[in-house]
């Protein structure tokens, strides 16, 4: 009888209790080449178990993950648990944390599962993410017996039918491709359209490329991998979503139209409930929302890329459609910071926008906020298209969301859904990323085309993320007794030739940020960019510092870092290993923008020290174009990689002449930053098939204010040859071009004219050269 009584406590007690024995779970992941269909348009894709996004994983916190990545390509691949604490061993990240997965081979991953919320993974071998390896990652809270609220995971991510190969190479090329195609270019006339010409102006005076927010013209924003889906939802109900931005780069304006969201995690962490209409998540993070689905009608959960150049969207609820509201556009013609003679005449990009790298050393950008407060609170004062929130200088201060709705409602749709759930385009937005590429109006491409603009972060219809509002559940500070050693971090780019660097360089062997154990380690990132950096650190959370004491900073993996804008982390040193910390943007980590975080006593397995130069591997990127004109000819060929510049141009032209003349030069360049480069090359002179003079020449390239690009040489006979030339675009498409040379061999030489382009590879144009006279032709790019 005592025996029985005994085995019944027991018996009571497992089934009260957690689990005493973590259970294991398993999975199989298959990577594979496959043919998919996302635009009408069948292309190659990688797929996971043949689906994009993968499968959900769902585990328990407390079970031991046992995962077998199986590689079914031709090439290496690999697998990364974003935002689970893992030995370093099961990082997943090549070269770093473990040897490639080998084609053929099978990899498995096995870990203990520390923590609940929602995460994802994804390849980390090269640009494969964007090719569509990646999902969605589930852990319960140990212990919990029933679901509060029904939910829903929704994966949200961008896609392209071009080879990310081919996407990175237009990127290197500095293409106005992209922004042509999904109507972000910039212009005279749109300038002249927005009363801004005195930004452009500045701009130009600066030295800075036309802004964007974002790099590649995408194909498709996608939904658990679709445009467009239907999620069950009945009348009244509460439902949590969990959200996870699996892009390779589109930031999303989150919006429900059926009332605000109620933020109750990040990145995992549970968070105190926190409000919004709108929300922007970055790249490679994730939320956890709660929305009530109100009654009679079907009301839409739109993700709109960061651009405005297209979204997804998520129904919920039965009957007629409820579009969210659209998202104005970013105000791209915007300028930010002050601008005098110290500025136009910078040697250093960084030393233009005011941030020159002796006040980032000094300390004048450590705290975390935009650059200037009074230069924010001077550009809220100019006009400007949209909504501006006057009463804060604060970007990420409480928007006003009465002005977000200014309008009255979204009005519903007559009809309810079809068959397939498939509602018809409502919107003025194109869900489809690349409505620019084939409007040839003189501001279909333009930037200032778009029916409302808005300036991002300051405007409440464009907030940036909620983190100074965020609060975690439980305090997140740590003792006051730990040492705490800052690490100043400035993040930089050369967007000309689509370089990513930290503290000026692009990752090299020379670069690991080395940290201790038991220290609080604070990262100061100080970005002088006007891009957006969502910034990750592997195998650790880290608390986002807001600049007030705030015991109960949330705790996150991946932080936006604004532009221009300093943003402060620290974590506790105590995952001793190798770990990656690099920008999400995908292409900006393939260009550079990463580092290996490594703790000072921790010895990686030599083999992978041995194979870790593949991680600083340089890729070479080639490019070329080619103008034919009735009077002339001229053109390029570019070999690039990070550090150096190989080219060979030529220009020959038979009008006017006696006999076809010609010259053709080779160079080796060494950019010193983006303004300033050094050369040395071979100029060839000739008439017909004869070299007439040849000559080595030496010299410096430099970007002017104004954007004018001008080169000086000195040649082995003497002489020197002074050039400008500035391209300025009256339309997006439409360029004007000039050029003028003085050589003392030669005397003057110059030409203006139009370039107008049709498409990716093709320009018309129209030229007066000094020698040739007027001609016309075309001009390829390839
Ligand atoms: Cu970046």
């Amino acid at each position: 009888m005592r025996f029985s009584l005994a085995a019944l406590l027991v018996l009571l007690g497992l089934i009260a209790a957690p689990p005493l024995f973590a259970a294991t779970v398993e999975y199989d992941l298959v990577i594979a080449e496959q043919e998919v269909n996302l635009t009408g348009h069948p292309t190659t894709a990688m797929t996971i178990n043949t689906t994009i996004p993968g499968p959900l994983l769902r585990f328990t916190e407390g079970d031991l993950a046992r995962i077998r990545v199986h590689n079914g390509m031709a090439t290496e691949t690999s697998i990364h648990w974003h935002g689970l604490l893992v030995p370093p061993g099961m990082d997943g990240v090549p070269y770093v944390s473990f040897p490639p997965i080998e084609p053929g081979a099978t990899f498995t991953y096995e870990f203990p599962l520390r923590q609940s919320g929602t995460y994802w993974y994804h390849s980390h071998s090269g640009l494969q993410e964007q090719r569509g390896v990646y999902g969605a990652i589930v852990i319960s809270p140990r212990g919990s017996i029933a679901q509060e609220v029904p939910e829903q995971v929704i994966l949200f991510s961008d896609w392209t039918d071009e080879d990310p190969h081919a996407v990175l190479r237009t990127l290197k090329r500095g293409s106005d491709w992209f922004a042509v195609a999904k109507g972000s270019g910039q212009s005279l006339l749109g300038a002249a359209r927005l009363g801004m010409l005195g930004d452009f102006l500045k701009r130009e005076l600066q030295r800075m490329p036309p802004m964007d927010i974002a790099d590649v013209a995408y194909d498709r924003f996608l939904a658990n991998g679709q445009q467009e889906i239907v999620l069950p939802a009945a009348p009244d109900q509460t439902l949590r979503l969990r959200l996870v931005n699996g892009s390779a780069t589109t930031y999303f304006h989150l919006e429900f139209a059926g009332g605000p969201m109620t933020i109750v995690a990040a990145d995992g962490q549970e968070v105190e409930p926190l409000s919004e209409q709108r929300l922007l998540m970055a790249v490679a993070e994730t939320y956890d929302v709660l929305i009530k689905v109100p009654a009679g009608g079907a009301y839409e959960f739109r993700a709109t890329a960061h651009d405005g150049s297209g979204f997804a969207s998520v129904w919920l609820g039965e009957g007629s459609l409820r579009p969210a509201p659209d998202v104005p556009r970013p105000n791209l013609y915007q300028t930010m910071g002050h601008l005098g003679l110290k500025e136009v005449f910078a040697f250093t990009p960084a030393g233009g926008m005011g941030m020159a790298d002796e006040a980032v050393a000094a300390g004048r950008f450590d705290q975390p906020g935009m650059m200037s407060m009074h230069d924010m609170a001077t550009m809220a004062d100019t006009p400007n298209h949209g909504a501006m929130d006057h009463s804060s200088a604060t970007p990420a201060s409480e928007p006003d969301h009465g002005a977000m709705h200014a309008g009255p409602p979204a009005p519903a749709m007559a009809h309810g859904h079809g068959g397939h759930g498939m509602p018809p385009p409502l919107s003025v937005m194109d869900p489809n990323g690349k409505k620019g590429a084939a409007d040839f109006t003189l501001l279909g491409a333009d930037a200032a085309g778009a029916p409302d603009l808005a300036m991002d972060g300051m405007a409440p219809a464009r907030p940036w993320p909620p983190y100074e509002r965020l609060r975690a559940t439980k305090p997140t500070a740590f003792a006051q007794d730990k040492p705490v050693r800052e690490i100043r971090l400035t993040l930089d780019g050369d967007m000309e030739r689509y370089v990513w660097e930290m503290n000026n360089a692009a990752l090299a062997p020379d670069d690991t940020i080395t940290i201790r154990g038991g220290e609080v380690t604070r990262f100061i990132m100080i970005n002088r960019t006007m891009m957006h950096h969502p910034m990750h650190l592997h195998g650790h959370f880290f608390r986002v510092l807001s600049g007030r004491e705030d015991e109960r900073a949330p705790l996150k993996h991946t932080v936006d870092v604004a532009p221009m804008a300093t943003t402060v982390i620290e974590f506790y040193t105590d995952e001793p290993g190798d770990w990656l910390f690099h920008c999400h943007l995908l292409y900006h980590m393939e260009s550079g923008m990463a580092r290996i975080v490594h703790y000072e006593d921790f010895a990686a397995d030599p083999a992978l020290l041995a194979g870790r130069a593949k991680l600083h591997q340089n890729t070479w990127f080639a490019w070329g174009e080619a103008a034919l004109l009735n009077t002339m000819t001229e053109g390029g060929l570019t070999l690039a990689d990070r550090h150096q510049i190989f080219s060979a141009s030529w220009e020959a032209g038979w009008e006017r002449v006696e006999e076809t003349e010609w010259e053709t030069l080779l160079t080796w360049e060494r950019p010193l930053n983006t303004f300033f480069a050094l050369f040395v090359g071979l100029d060839l002179l000739g008439e017909r098939d004869e070299i007439e003079h040849h000559r080595g020449v030496a010299g410096i390239s430099a970007l002017l204010p104004l954007m004018v690009e001008s080169r000086a040489w000195l040649d082995v006979d003497g002489g020197a040859r002074v050039s400008l030339e500035k391209n300025l675009p009256l339309t997006p498409r439409l360029k004007l071009t000039g050029e003028a040379e003085y050589d003392t061999h030669e005397k003057w030489e110059g030409s203006v004219g139009l370039a107008y382009l049709i498409n990716q590879p093709l320009s018309l144009v129209g030229r007066w050269h000094s020698a040739y006279q007027w001609g016309v032709g075309l001009e390829l790019r390839f």
